[in-house]
């Protein structure tokens, strides 16, 4: 890192209520002494350690000049109760591109250095305010897409993942400590300590995060959920039921969708892409034909897939038809997994649907009615399950956080293989520290400067 004090726009491109031109480092003061003038005085503001955390209101001037740029208020913040730990400057400027553009000209022109794409959230990290999960976390912040998925990335925002890693960390610290102080000892002295007990510990911590994070990407990723079934058995009525909008065309006339409609729910927090989708039948209509070949498409690429059945009538062929198609999706292995919503509860005439139950027999049964909403909610808590999203603790990991994870586990599970075989302490070591070095990188005290850039990259200019 080089001590220049950076600047950036912090607002996103276009209008709005305001826009900030954020300045970090030891010059920030003394830059914004350069643009600034108070409204009241027309001087420069006394920016020292007793007026932290201050506004100032007045025009930002071009130094050249002097004329005004923009009516702005300053906000200033010393060091180190800050975001980066530095002295911070922030212009809350007039919420238009060329106002904040502007301001930012006159500050690089006045000393300060263009940020890089996260280099304020860099800085943070370098100055020790946050470590990498929670530097990481900012990223998720930014990027939720559901109120669960930011209170998830929030939790890591104030240190969750690193604390959750701490067990597995101090574990593997602790084994270490003993083979150093075993490698000292002569040999009838070496001190006991249960090297077992400290693996499976580690491997227990380390355990529990990993699983946490599938379902973390599911909140992150989301998922796409197919509505399949023939004709007229209510496709359409779900995804408008549970989007509770008419988002899609509803008729009582079989084949009425025949483009893929895709939208997206928050359910239990992960965010869901329904892709509700053509009737599947035999038919010699093209575009229906081709409607169905999307259908199929839709299934191939969907996570879960609902499949849809009319209650008030008997399962016919096509319904039958369809569901041999979802399973062999799942002999073929790479299957999404099936929620059976059997509709039109509402209606008196009801028909035995077991000839089409019995094709997926493993599959939940939810019985609803599209027209009164009855079931649905039992149907969107079958399909969180389904999902995978009811996860005590998920953990919001990025795919780097993963790997590094998963090849942590497989060092430690390696340590205690060759202790279960009887292997000297020192081959053990290697893949003790091995993991170490692996949690390290996730919590930031073992990183290299590559994985640095890269992660930072990710940020946008002015984070
Ligand atoms: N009584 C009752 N009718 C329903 C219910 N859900 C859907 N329907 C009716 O069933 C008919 C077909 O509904 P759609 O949602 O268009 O069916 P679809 O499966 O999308 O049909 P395609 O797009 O042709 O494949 C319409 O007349 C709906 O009003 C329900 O829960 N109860
Ligand atoms: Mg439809």
């Amino acid at each position: 890192m080089d001590n220049a004090t950076i600047a950036a726009i912090a607002t996103p491109p276009g209008a709005g209520g305001i826009g900030v031109v954020r300045l970090s480092g030891d010059e920030a003061a003394a830059i914004a002494g350069r643009v600034f003038r108070l409204a009241r005085t027309g001087r420069a503001p006394r920016l020292g350690p007793n007026a932290s955390h201050r506004l100032f209101y007045g025009r930002v001037v071009d130094p050249e000049g002097g004329a005004a740029v923009d009516e702005a208020l300053l906000a200033w913040m010393a060091a180190p109760r800050t975001y980066t730990r530095e002295d911070t400057v922030e212009f809350s400027c007039h919420g238009g591109p060329v106002p904040v553009r502007e301001t930012l000209r006159v500050v690089l022109a006045a000393g300060a250095r263009a940020a890089e794409p996260g280099e304020f959230t860099l800085r943070a990290f370098l100055n020790g305010r946050l470590d990498l999960t929670q530097a990481e976390a900012v990223l998720n912040v930014v990027g939720a897409r559901t109120a669960e998925g930011l209170r998830l990335a929030v939790a890591d925002l104030a240190g969750d993942l690193g604390r959750r890693l701490g067990p597995a960390r101090d574990a593997l610290v602790g084994l270490l400590a003993f083979f150093d102080a075993a490698a000292d000892f002569p040999d009838d002295e070496i001190p006991t300590f249960d090297v077992v007990a400290g693996l499976a510990e580690a491997e227990g911590a380390l355990a529990d995060v990993v699983v946490g994070s599938k379902a973390g990407m599911l909140f992150r990723e989301g998922a796409q959920v197919a509505l399949i079934g023939r004709p007229n058995v209510g496709k359409s009525s779900l995804l408008n039921a549970l989007l509770r909008t008419e988002r899609a065309i509803v008729t009582p006339i079989a084949g009425t969708t025949r483009d893929v409609v895709a939208e997206t729910i928050a359910l239990g927090g992960v965010p869901v892409t329904l892709l509700d989708t053509a009737g599947i039948a035999e038919t010699d209509d093209p575009v229906e034909l081709l409607g169905v070949e999307r259908s199929r498409r839709a299934l191939i690429a969907a996570a879960a897939a609902v499949f849809v059945l009319d209650g008030s009538v008997a399962p016919g062929p096509n319904d039958l038809a369809v569901a041999r198609a979802l399973v062999e999706r799942t002999l073929d292995g790479g299957s999404p997994p099936v929620v059976i919503a059997v509709n039109k509860a509402d209606l008196p005439d009801r028909a035995d649907q077991s000839s089409a139950l019995a094709v997926l027999p493993r599959s939940p049964v939810v019985s609803v009615s599209c027209r009164t909403g009855d079931g649905l909610t039992d149907l969107e808590r079958a399909l969180s399950a389904l999902l995978g999203a009811d996860v005590a603790q998920p953990a919001l990991i990025t795919a780097r956080q993963h790997a590094a994870l998963d090849r942590a586990l497989a060092h430690v599970r390696d340590a205690a293989l060759a202790r279960a075989a009887g292997y000297p302490i020192d081959l053990l070591a290697t893949d003790v520290r091995a993991a170490l070095r692996a949690v390290g990188s996730v919590t930031g005290e073992a990183v290299d400067e590559a994985v640095l850039t890269e992660i930072f990259s990710r940020f946008c200019i002015g984070k």
